[in-house]
């Protein structure tokens, strides 16, 4: 189904006006062209086949992932959310910092209401420093898993050289990787909170929306088979390339809770690896951990539990390149396992950021506010040890001890109009104690957190450290 995008249209400085002084003019035009885009999201259930069975997923105009959103740096874009789906849902745009404009920020109940079934709602996005690769997701409950797609911001236009921090690259292609879970994704979230388990884990990871070759209805060298048996996109995603031709990897990790990877450094197939917002500072490539799920065992309950399946993309070269009748070997024996937490961080060590006099990393010198933020997974004790969390308790996780509850008014129209009672400022900037944050076991009065809205306000322009 076809991204209903339109034709991006040229920003007139001329007609936003205010041109006093016609050469001001010209001079502004020739350094930056920002444009404006318009795109419509149409919020809707689609089928989609995976791992041999059919089922519905809330989808943007019918896409898995969804569209992608193309601009330079410096253009605004205009997305009209209409939400044909049953259920309220908003949209974020993960790591644009859209300064002044928070009522366009996105994340449920915190900037805006949810966008009701039936009803639509035209997000405004202004990129004003960000350039790399951001992306976009639905922020209400695990909406997410299926709402997402990339924002690919280019180098401004119309500066000399319009430059990247490395040579251009020859040709660039997104890679999204996502979960799958088999289970309608609702009634898996409110099972949980019925019960107050740990949340189920996922069945499937997938790239560009595909599981690979080692999932059930999967393999690519069957395919034309299985298009006929079973009638099934099932496949894995393949990315056509060219022989000494380097290739920009545009990658988004839009897996709802493990934060992993099995890098394979140097394999000879990938010449060139570049990263994701490849100049954007690494604290800000590093804020998806906002999604994370904090390790937590106990007593061998295996709360950390994730899906250790894998997940394959194929690298097809174009051109006189015959492929050979039998599956490439998964290299097993190169890759690290899963607990080699050396390999990672080595890995993890090398990612640098590409700064340059265009591309500057401003890191504050000075800070105005030191926070120290504990991020945990606790438990709210249940009577009579009647929930499925740890020892009979309902999971609950928090920030410094406290767990958030939903309010029915946004934060920050609460802010905004003054309206009392939807939250509390106290959030303190420091834990009320200290102990080993990390062990094992914790005594039941730093693992029970307290209920409710804490919001911590800040001066605009502050610079804020938070350590996590
Ligand atoms: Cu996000």
């Amino acid at each position: 189904m076809a991204a209903a995008m339109v034709q991006p249209q040229r920003a007139s400085l001329f007609r936003h006006g205010g041109c006093w002084l016609l050469l001001r003019c010209l001079v502004g035009a020739a350094l930056s062209l920002a444009h404006v885009h318009h795109y419509e999201f149409v919020l809707m259930e689609t089928n989609y086949t995976r791992l041999c069975e059919t089922k519905s997923i809330l989808t943007v105009n019918g896409e898995f992932p969804g569209p992608v959103i193309r601009v330079h740096r410096g253009d605004t874009v205009f997305v009209n959310v209409i939400n044909r789906g049953y259920y309220g849902v908003t949209l974020h745009w993960h790591g644009v910092k859209q300064p002044r404009n928070p009522w366009h920020d996105g994340p449920e109940y915190i900037t805006q209401c949810p966008i009701a079934p039936g009803t639509n709602f035209t997000y405004e996005v202004q990129f004003t420093t960000e350039e790399g690769t951001l992306w976009w997701h639905a922020h209400s409950d695990w909406t997410r898993v299926t709402v997402h797609g990339a924002i690919v911001i280019l180098p401004p236009e119309g500066t000399d050289g319009g430059p990247y921090p490395f040579t251009k690259p020859d040709a660039e292609e997104v890679i999204i990787l996502a979960s799958w879970y088999k289970g309608n994704l609702r009634e898996l979230l409110a099972e949980a909170l019925e019960t107050g388990s740990d949340t189920p884990t996922s069945d499937a990871y997938t790239i560009n929306g595909q599981p690979g070759d080692f999932s059930a209805c999967s393999n690519v060298f069957n395919l034309r088979a299985q298009l006929f048996t079973h009638g099934s996109a099932d496949t894995t995603y393949k990315v056509m390339v060219e022989q000494g031709k380097t290739y920009l990897l545009r990658i988004v990790n839009a897996i709802l809770n493990p934060l992993r990877g099995r890098p394979q450094p140097n394999h000879r197939r990938l010449g060139c690896l570049l990263f994701e917002a490849y100049h954007i500072e690494l604290h800000r490539a590093e804020s998806r951990a906002d999604h994370g799920r904090p390790s937590y065992s106990s007593d061998g309950v295996g709360i950390v539990d994730y899906n250790h399946s894998n997940v394959t993309v194929i690298l097809e070269y174009r051109g006189d390149y015959t492929p050979s009748g039998s599956p490439p070997e998964f290299p097993s024996s190169t890759l690290p396992t899963y607990k080699e937490n050396f390999t990672a961080l080595s890995f993890r060590e090398r990612i640098r950021g590409l700064a340059t006099e265009d591309h500057r990393s401003n890191v504050p010198r000075e800070v105005s506010t030191r926070m120290f933020v504990l991020v945990s997974m606790g438990m709210l004790i249940c009577p009579n040890s009647s929930c499925r969390g740890v020892y009979g308790n309902r999971m609950a996780s928090s920030m410094t001890n406290f767990s958030w509850i939903n309010p029915t008014t946004d934060i920050l129209q609460a802010y905004y109009r003054n309206i009392s009672g939807v939250y509390s400022t106290g959030f303190p900037n420091f834990p009320s104690m200290y102990y080993n944050f990390t062990a094992e076991d914790l005594p039941l009065n730093v693992s029970v957190p307290t209920k409710g809205r804490m919001v911590k306000v800040l001066n605009f322009n502050e610079s804020v450290e938070i350590v996590f």
